[in-house]
């Protein structure tokens, strides 16, 4: 590992799921998918989660922004090192670069500024009660045992300097003089308790006081029933996807068939709580954790956690006008934790995140409903497919093409040859060959990029981007009428039996021409080798049809959308038709290139800008 990579690691502690400590479920099943857990993904794993907001993705790895590309909006916060910085993203990818800038407090630094955690213990440095000393106040406190869950004892542990966070939390009864004692909230992406949420709260409660046993490594020794995760540290099985980050690292919950208890399934096989649930940021990388939720009613992230709207409260005044979620308590906790004692950093760090470019892709301006059935498909009209475009060369369409933005047309690389360049048109807002409408738009191409690596033999990386010439003094390609398709940048965005749509002018079954653009629906097929064995390449294929064979790509379609929609309706251009034997029989499905796994070379030609919208 290089030491850039360890260093990521080590402050990786992200998005962890706390409050619930569930592991009610007793089954021996093992929710766990083992060819998954050999690709080590973490919190760092941009095909499995989002990154933060002072990360970014490249090459599906999470890595520091650097501070400048960061949103300018935000609070100032003051460092550990006695830096200020303009805003919480700066101060965090200045601390992913530079682990010593640690986060202290939100506004400037005065030099006054000390935060400290430490253990009461009689047994050694690495188990104890937890006590913290905030920065505006003189003593040290006690923290509630009530609302202290692994998400913030793995936190402590990290700030108390054990990079593998905590090994168990423990709540103790204990007499003290006080009967005030600190609740605190941690989402888990921090590095210092400094960051978590400080209320005030009362040692009456039945769960005494927070403690925490640090995890050094020598206490456990792996067994059967232990799930390594990959930072090393191990934990019980029964805790790999119930929705909490024992880890630390997040691993524990990235490759799961199901999850355990009441928490989330993200399709991508990702466990989240079930807080995260209709809390209005979108946590699943496939979306449907913030479907079906009613318009404007976020759940609390938790019981016992209560945000109230103190004056002053920097989430209070975020709320105003920013379609920022509040953050509303349980009316029951409300007695209790009524007086907020350091800013919410987690809603900052929603906050940030509206700062973010939108992409504009894979929606339709307009539906259109009228449609005629035909044999094997149906005919599209204008506007249905928005993102289809024809090649056309002399009189022929011989393949289709998908506009993925700006000037940039996806298609296979089987259909282009870089010398026949000037004969290439691009026909866009185009359905039928006989019937040409007013809306077609056509364009002449400025370059044709074939990927380096296309085996004419193999049909292996069977992609190409054309660019269309644009208008000399314009400085984008228009195209009113088309709509770019998302360019998917995981490979966890769709599963096998997903539906999904292709779409062309290709033949018909009997080799029948079709003068009319025609789309059907087909669903995404696993295990396509056993199909085409020796001929199919996983990573890089994607194969899909019908039972009964009667829906398929055909000659003609090459270079195609085999489009897919997300759980928010958007549409992704998930393969490229490229192959298959035959056509429209059920022994030999559709092949087609896997566009997730061409994203960054696809980025690395048109422009990250203009094709990510997640992790940028
Ligand atoms: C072709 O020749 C072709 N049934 C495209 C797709 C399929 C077969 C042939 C898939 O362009």
């Amino acid at each position: 590992m290089k030491p850039a990579h360890a260093v990521l690691l080590l402050l990786c502690f992200c998005l962890s799921f706390c409050e619930s400590t569930s592991t009610s479920d007793t089954s021996q099943e093992d929710l766990v998918e083992k060819k998954c857990l050999t690709e080590k993904h973490t919190c760092l794993s941009c095909n499995k989660v989002f990154c933060q907001p002072w990360q970014k993705c490249i090459d599906g790895t999470c890595v520091c922004k650097l501070p400048y590309q960061c949103p300018k909006n935000g609070t100032r916060v003051c460092s550990v090192n006695g830096k200020s910085y303009p805003t919480y993203c700066q101060q965090k990818s200045f601390e992913c670069l530079r682990p010593e800038a640690k986060f202290v407090k939100t506004g400037t630094c005065t030099g006054e500024e000390e935060f400290s955690v430490s253990l009461e213990s009689e047994k050694g440095h690495s188990e104890g009660i937890v006590e913290v000393k905030l920065v505006d106040q003189d003593q040290k406190m006690f923290v509630c045992g009530k609302s202290w869950s692994i998400t913030q004892a793995n936190v402590a542990c990290l700030d108390l300097g054990f990079p593998l966070g905590a090994l168990d939390t423990q709540s103790r009864d204990r007499h003290i003089n006080s009967t005030e004692c600190l609740h605190v909230h941690c989402r888990g992406f921090e590095t210092t308790l400094a960051e978590c949420t400080f209320t005030k709260g009362l040692t009456s409660s039945s769960k005494g006081l927070a403690g925490v046993v640090c995890y050094t490594g020598s206490e456990v020794s792996p067994t059967n029933n232990s799930f390594q995760c990959v930072n090393g540290k191990h934990i019980p099985q029964k805790k790999a996807c119930d929705g909490v980050n024992d880890c630390g690292d997040q691993s524990d919950e990235l490759c799961c068939k199901e999850c355990r208890g009441e928490s989330f399934f993200c399709k991508s096989g990702v466990c989240i709580p079930k807080q995260y649930k209709c809390n209005g940021e979108v946590d699943c990388i496939t979306g449907e954790d913030e479907i079906g939720c009613e318009a404007n009613t976020f759940k609390t992230g938790s019981n016992y956690f209560y945000v109230p709207n103190v004056p002053g409260n920097r989430s209070e005044s975020l709320n105003q006008g920013t379609g920022h979620p509040e953050i509303k308590g349980d009316v029951r906790m409300a007695q209790e934790e009524t007086e907020m004692l350091t800013a919410d950093m987690d809603a900052e760090r929603k906050w940030i995140k509206s700062f973010f470019p939108k992409l504009s892709c894979g929606v339709k301006n307009s539906m259109h409903i009228r449609r005629k059935r035909v044999i094997g498909g149906k005919s599209a009209k204008v506007g249905d497919l928005p993102w289809q475009v024809a090649i056309k060369e002399g009189e022929n369409i011989n393949c289709g093409g998908i506009y993925i933005g700006g000037c940039w047309i996806l298609t296979a690389a089987h259909c282009v040859r870089i010398s026949r360049i000037r004969r290439y048109q691009i026909w866009t807002s185009f359905t039928d060959l006989l019937r040409p409408d007013s809306q077609i738009a056509v364009q002449l191409v400025n370059q044709i990029i074939i990927h380096d690596k296309y085996n004419g033999a193999t049909y292996q990386n069977d992609i190409a981007l054309i660019e269309m010439k644009k208008h000399p003094r314009r400085k984008e390609c228009v195209l009113p009428h088309s709509v770019p398709a998302c360019v998917p940048w995981s490979p966890y965005l769709f599963q096998p039996n997903d539906k999904c749509i292709v779409s062309g002018w290709g033949r018909e079954k009997d080799n029948q021409k079709v003068y009319s653009l025609k789309w059907g629906e087909v669903h995404l097929i696993a295990n396509c080798s056993k199909f085409y064995p020796d001929r199919y390449f996983e990573k890089e294929m994607e194969c899909a049809g019908t039972d009964d064979g009667s829906i398929d790509a055909c000659k003609g379609d090459s270079g195609g959308p085999l489009v897919c929609k997300d759980a928010n309706n958007v549409t992704y251009v998930w393969g490229v038709v490229s192959w298959g034997e035959n056509c429209g029989s059920s022994e030999f499905p559709g092949v087609y290139t896997k566009v997730a796994n061409y994203f960054d070379w696809i980025s690395l030609h048109v422009g990250r800008s203009r094709i990510s919208q997640h992790n940028v």
